[in-house]
C-alpha cells in the first residue's frame, strides 16, 4: 500500500474537469418554477382523477394523460446488471502529479500534469440484487469512467486485485454458484451457501480470491477507505509503440479499513445503505473522497520472469518485487442529480480504451471485452446508450452509425458510408490522435487448453495468509468456519477444507475444528513462509479521524462538557452527533438547554466510529436505565471501536466494557487502554489531553487487540 499522497498541480483550465458538468447542463430539467404537463408539452389541470362517465362511472379510453402516465410508469424499470446491480456512483476528476508516464504511454490524461480529466466512479457489490443490503460480505466494484480528451477510458476494477477464475468462459459458473439458488432463491448476497462453496472447492484457482473473500477486505467500512484495482495486467503503449505491462491501483487517502462480521450483519438491518449513505453524505459535507492512482509496471522483456503467469488474473505482482508507483489523484466532488440517469444507466466496458492504453492477452479480460458491450443491450434494449448524458464523451464522436431505438442524434448528410465522395469524404481518418493497436506477433495451434504457467492455485493465497497479523488471522477463520457452517452438505465442508490444507495446513485444521469436520487426512502442501507485507492492513494508512462519526451520549442533567466535546472535535474534521433518549433537547447539569440531533433508539452504535458518555450524575443514571443505551455502549466495545468517558460516564462504560479494557472511574488522571479513554475527573471541562488520546484511539480505526469475546452485545 505504498503512497505518496502529493498534491496535484494547478490545471489547465482548458482542461477542467468541470467540462463534462457542462455538458450535462443541457440534458438536466428542474421541475422549479414550472407547470405539469404531458409528454407532448399540453398543460394539464387535473392530474387525481380519471377522466369518467358521471362521478362513479368507467373510465374513458380518450383520457390520454391517464393512459400516458401510467404507460410511462409501467415501463420505468430496465434489467438490473446481472452483476454488480447494487451501487453507488460520484463525479469528480483525476489529475496525474507530474509527466512520469509520459515515456510509456500517450494517454494524456494519465501523462500531462495540466490535464484535469473529468471522471465518473461506480461502486458496488456483486452478488445481490439492487435493493440488498451495502455491507455483505463481497467484493466490492471499483469503476471509473474517464471523461478524457481522447475519448471514454473505463477502468473497471474491484476492491481485490485477484479473481476467483483465470478464463472467463467460467464467469457464467462462478456467478451461478454465488446467486442465490435458484429453487428457493436464498440467500440474498450472501457467499454462505452450498452452491458457493461446492464450486469454490472444485476449482482451486479460486481459493486466493477466495481467501480476500474471507478477510476483512470483503467488509470494508466505506467506499472511501478501501483500495481500488485494475487486476489484470494491462499494457501502456509509449508514443514509439513500446509497450510496457501496467497493473493499477486505487489507494484511499483515508487508509484501508474494514467493519467487523458481526457489525456488519448488523448493520445490513440497522441501515442498509451504509455505505451509499456515507459516500452521498461525506460529498455532501465537502469531505471528498480522494484516491490516488498507483502502477506496477514490467517491462515487456520482464515477462517471464515471475514465478506466475502476468496474464493469470488470479495473481498480484506483490508489491515488494514490484513497487507501486504514484501516479497522481482521483477527487469525488459531486453527488449526481438523479440515481437513475446517472448511476443506474452508467455502462462501462473494459474495451473502452484510449490511445497509449492497451489489452493483454488475459484470457478474463478477452472475454470482458466481449460481455461489457454485450450486457449493455440487454439493460438498454438499444445500441444507443452512449447517448445517455453520464456516458457520452467529451470529444466529438463522429461515425456512420446510424439509427436503432432511440436515435437521439439528427445526423445531417446524405452519405452514412465510408469511403464517400458526397460528403466530402468525412468523417475523415485522421493521421493523429488515433487508437493504434499494440502489435504484438501471436502464433498457434487452434486449442482449448489452459496454460501450465496458469495451473499453481495456492502460493499467493498462501502468502496472503502468511502475510496477515494475529486478528487478521482470527477473522478469517472465523469467516470460513461462519460460512462453511451455512453449507447443509458436509462434503461440501470437507472439500474446502481439503483445499485449505494446500494453502496452510494449521488453517486448514482450524477451520474443520470449527465446522465439524475432519481434519484434512491429505498430505499438507508445506508453507513457503514468504510474506508480503503491502498486503495487511495494518500497514495502511492510520491517524486521520477526518469524517468518523462519533455518537456522544446524553440524557437531561448531563455535564456542560457535551457540547464543548462535540465542538473540540468538529474542529478536527470528525462528525460528532449528540444522542439522547428522545429527540430535540436535553436539560444540562448546568441548567442550560443542550439540542441533541438524534434520538438513541432510531440510531444504532454500529452506525457509528466510536461512542462517548459524558457524566453529569442524572444523566448517566437515566442511560444506565435505558437497555438500549446501555446495549449501544457495549456493543462499540464488542465491536473495538474507540469509546470515551468523562465523569461519573465513566461508570456505565465501565459496566459495559465487561473488564475487556481498563476504565478508570475515579481520580483526575486521564488514561486510555486498547481504545477505551477515560476521564473520570472531566466534569466541568474537556481536558485536552482526553480529546488527543480519544482522537489517536480513533485515528487507528479499532483497537482489534480488544478482547471482548465475553461481552454480551
Ligand atoms: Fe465484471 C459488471 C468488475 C470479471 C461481466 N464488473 C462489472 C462491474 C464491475 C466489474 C466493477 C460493475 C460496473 C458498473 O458499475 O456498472 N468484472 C469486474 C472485475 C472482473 C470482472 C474486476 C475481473 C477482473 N465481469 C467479469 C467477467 C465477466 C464480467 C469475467 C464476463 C465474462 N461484469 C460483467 C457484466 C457486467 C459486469 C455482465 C454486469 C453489468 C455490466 O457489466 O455493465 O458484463
Amino acid at each position: 500500500m505504498a503512497t505518496s499522497f502529493q498534491s496535484i498541480p494547478e490545471p489547465d483550465p482548458q482542461s477542467g474537469a468541470e467540462d463534462k458538468q457542462r455538458r450535462l447542463d443541457a440534458a438536466r430539467h428542474d421541475p422549479q418554477g414550472t407547470n405539469l404537463t404531458t409528454n407532448q408539452g399540453v398543460r394539464v389541470d387535473h392530474t387525481d382523477d380519471s377522466l369518467t362517465v358521471g362521478e362513479r362511472g368507467p373510465t374513458l379510453l380518450e383520457d390520454f394523460h391517464a393512459r400516458e402516465k401510467i404507460m410511462h410508469f409501467d415501463h420505468e424499470r430496465i434489467p438490473e446488471r446481472v452483476v454488480h446491480a447494487r451501487g453507488s456512483g460520484a463525479y469528480g476528476y483525476f489529475q496525474p502529479y507530474d509527466d512520469s508516464l509520459a515515456e510509456f504511454t500517450v494517454a494524456r490524461f494519465l501523462a500531462d500534469p495540466s490535464v484535469q480529466t473529468p471522471v465518473f466512479v461506480r461502486f458496488s457489490t456483486v452478488a445481490g440484487f439492487k435493493g440488498s443490503a451495502d455491507t455483505v460480505r463481497d467484493v466490492r466494484g471499483f469503476a471509473t469512467k474517464f471523461y478524457t480528451t481522447q475519448g471514454n477510458y473505463d477502468l473497471v476494477g474491484n476492491n481485490f486485485p485477484v479473481f476467483f477464475i483465470h478464463d472467463g468462459i467460467k464467469f457464467p459458473d462462478f456467478v451461478h454458484a454465488v446467486k442465490p439458488e435458484p429453487e428457493s432463491a436464498i440467500p440474498q448476497a450472501q457467499s454462505a451457501h452450498d452452491t458457493l462453496w461446492d464450486f469454490v472447492s472444485l476449482q482451486p484457482e479460486a481459493q486466493h480470491a477466495i481467501m480476500w473473500l474471507m478477510s476483512d477486505r470483503a467488509i470494508p467500512r466505506s467506499y472511501r477507505m478501501m483500495q481500488g484495482f485494475g487486476v489484470h495486467t494491462f499494457r501502456l503503449v509509449g508514443a514509439d509503440g513500446r509497450g510496457t505491462f501496467v497493473k493499477f491501483h486505487w489507494t484511499p487517502v483515508l487508509g484501508t479499513h474494514s467493519l467487523q462480521w458481526d457489525e456488519a450483519q448488523k448493520i445490513q438491518g440497522k441501515d442498509p445503505d451504509f455505505n451509499r449513505r456515507d459516500l452521498w453524505e461525506a460529498i455532501e459535507k465537502g469531505a471528498f473522497p480522494e484516491y490516488e492512482l498507483g502502477v506496477q509496471l514490467v517491462p515487456e522483456a520482464d515477462e517471464h520472469r515471475f514465478d506466475f503467469d502476468l496474464l493469470d488474473a488470479t495473481k498480484i505482482i506483490p508489491e515488494e518485487e514490484v513497487p507501486v508507483q504514484p501516479v497522481g489523484k482521483m477527487v469525488l466532488n459531486r453527488n449526481p442529480d438523479n440515481f437513475f440517469a446517472e448511476t443506474e444507466q452508467v455502462a462501462f466496458h473494459t474495451a473502452n480504451v484510449v490511445p497509449g492504453i492497451d489489452f493483454t492477452n488475459d484470457p478474463l479480460l478477452q472475454a470482458r471485452n466481449f460481455s461489457y458491450l454485450d450486457t449493455q443491450l440487454n439493460r438498454f434494449g438499444s445500441a444507443n446508450f452512449h447517448h445517455l448524458p453520464v456516458n457520452r464523451a467529451v470529444t466529438e464522436v463522429s461515425n456512420n452509425q446510424r439509427d436503432g431505438f432511440m436515435q437521439m442524434q439528427i445526423h445531417q448528410g446524405r452519405a452514412p458510408y465510408h469511403k464517400n465522395t458526397l460528403q466530402g469524404g468525412c468523417p475523415a481518418i485522421a493521421d493523429s490522435e488515433v487508437f493504434r493497436h499494440y502489435q504484438e506477433r501471436v502464433d498457434g495451434e487452434k486449442i482449448r487448453k489452459r496454460s501450465p504457467s496458469f495451473q499453481e492455485y495456492h502460493s499467493q493465497a498462501t502468502l496472503f495468509w502468511n502475510s496477515m497479523a494475529g486478528w487478521e488471522r482470527e477473522h478469517i477463520v472465523a469467516a470460513y468456519r461462519f460460512e462453511l457452517n451455512k453449507c447443509d452438505h458436509m462434503h461440501v465442508r470437507e472439500q474446502q477444507v481439503e483445499q485449505l490444507n494446500h494453502i496452510d495446513h494449521d488453517l486448514a485444521v482450524a477451520v474443520a475444528e470449527g465446522v465439524g469436520v475432519t481434519p484434512p487426512s491429505g498430505t499438507p502442501t508445506p508453507n513457503h513462509g514468504r510474506t508480503s507485507p503491502a498486503l495487511s492492513q495494518v500497514n495502511t494508512l492510520y491517524g486521520s479521524v477526518a469524517s468518523r462519526k462519533i455518537a456522544i451520549l446524553v440524557a437531561d442533567g448531563v455535564d456542560p462538557v457535551a457540547a464543548e466535546l462535540a465542538e473540540a472535535l468538529g474542529a478536527r474534521g470528525a462528525l460528532p452527533e449528540l444522542l439522547a433518549p428522545t429527540a430535540g433537547s436535553v436539560r444540562g447539569s448546568h441548567d442550560a438547554d443542550v439540542p441533541v440531533d438524534r434520538a438513541i433508539n432510531s440510531m444504532a452504535s454500529v452506525v457509528y466510529d466510536a461512542v462517548i458518555v459524558p457524566g453529569g450524575t442524572g444523566s448517566v443514571a437515566t442511560l444506565g436505565q435505558d437497555g438500549y443505551a446501555v446495549h449501544f455502549v457495549a456493543e462499540a466495545i464488542k465491536h473495538a471501536k474507540a469509546v470515551g468517558a468523562l465523569g461519573a460516564g465513566t461508570g456505565l462504560v465501565a459496566r459495559a466494557a465487561a473488564g475487556s479494557a481498563r476504565v478508570e472511574v475515579d481520580g483526575d488522571r486521564v488514561v486510555e487502554d486498547l481504545g477505551v479513554v477515560s476521564a473520570p475527573g472531566a466534569t466541568g471541562s474537556v481536558p485536552e489531553e482526553f480529546v488527543e488520546s480519544f482522537c489517536t484511539a480513533l485515528g487507528r480505526h479499532r483497537a482489534w487487540e480488544r478482547r471482548t469475546d465475553a461481552v454480551p452485545a
